[in-house]
C-alpha cells in the first residue's frame, strides 16, 4: 500500500471522539517507549506526524491518523511506565481498556516487544487479553536495529517460542532505524486486508 496523504485526525480520550466514519483500525500496543509512535512514522515515511519521545509516557491519549480514507492506524498510550503518577496510570489504563475492550473498527492488533528483552509481566497481560478477545494480532519485535542483523531471526523465533508457543500468530522484526524491515510488515497489512475482503 502506497499511503499518499496520512493525517492525524483527533486525540481522543473517550468514545465520543473516537471518529464515525467506520474505517477500519489497525491498533499500535506495547509497553511505553517501545516504539509505537515511531512505528507509524516510520511506516509513512514521516518523522514527525506521530509525536515521539525518548522519555517514556510521551503518548497520554489516543490518536487516530487517517491513511488516505483507507484505514486508521490508531496509536494508544503505552503502559507500564512507573513514573506516572498512579492516578495517571488509572486513567491512561482506561482509555487504553474503554477502547480495546469495546471499539468494533479494530481489525488488526500490532503488538510492539522490544526484541532485546523477554516480554514484561504487562506484555503477558497484554498478550492474554489480546488471545481471549479473538482480534486478529501481528506481533514485531521492534529495535531490531540494536542487535546483530545476523541474530534477528533467531532472536524473532525464540520470542515467538516464548510468548506464543502454538506458533499461531505472525511475528516479524521491525525497526524504526534499520528500514529494511518495513516492507513485509506492509505485505503483511496487504495481503491481510486482501483476504478478509475488508476494503477497497
Ligand atoms: N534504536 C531504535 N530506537 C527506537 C525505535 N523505535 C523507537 N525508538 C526510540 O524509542 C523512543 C520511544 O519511541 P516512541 O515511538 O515515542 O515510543 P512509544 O511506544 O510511542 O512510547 P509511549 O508514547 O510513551 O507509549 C524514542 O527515542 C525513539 O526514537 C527503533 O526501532 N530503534
Ligand atoms: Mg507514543
Amino acid at each position: 500500500m502506497n499511503i499518499k496523504n496520512p493525517q492525524f485526525e483527533i486525540s481522543a480520550v473517550g468514545p465520543k471522539q473516537y471518529p464515525n466514519n467506520h474505517l477500519p483500525e489497525i491498533v499500535l500496543v506495547g509497553k511505553s517507549n517501545v516504539g509505537k509512535s515511531s512505528f507509524i512514522n516510520t511506516m509513512i515515511n514521516r518523522k514527525k506526524l506521530a509525536r515521539t519521545s525518548s522519555e517514556p509516557g510521551k503518548t497520554r491519549q489516543i490518536n487516530f491518523y487517517n491513511m488516505d480514507n483507507i484505514f486508521y492506524f490508531v496509536d494508544l498510550p503505552g503502559y507500564g511506565y512507573s513514573k506516572m503518577s498512579k492516578k495517571e496510570q488509572e486513567q491512561v489504563g482506561k482509555f487504553i481498556e474503554q477502547y480495546l475492550f469495546h471499539r468494533k473498527e479494530i481489525t488488526l492488533i500490532i503488538f510492539l516487544i522490544d526484541i532485546r528483552h523477554s516480554p514484561t509481566n504487562n506484555d503477558r497481560l497484554m498478550y492474554n487479553y489480546i488471545i481471549s478477545s479473538g482480534l486478529p494480532c501481528l506481533i514485531l519485535a521492534n529495535k531490531a536495529d540494536k542487535i546483530a542483523i545476523t541474530k534477528v531471526d533467531d532472536t524473532v523465533k525464540a520470542l515467538q517460542k516464548e510468548l506464543n508457543p502454538i506458533g499461531d500468530i505472525p511475528t516479524l522484526p521491525f525497526s524504526s532505524e534499520r528500514k529494511i524491515y518495513k516492507e513485509a510488515v506492509w505485505e503483511f497489512i496487504d495481503k491481510y486486508f486482501k483476504e478478509e475482503d475488508i476494503l477497497f
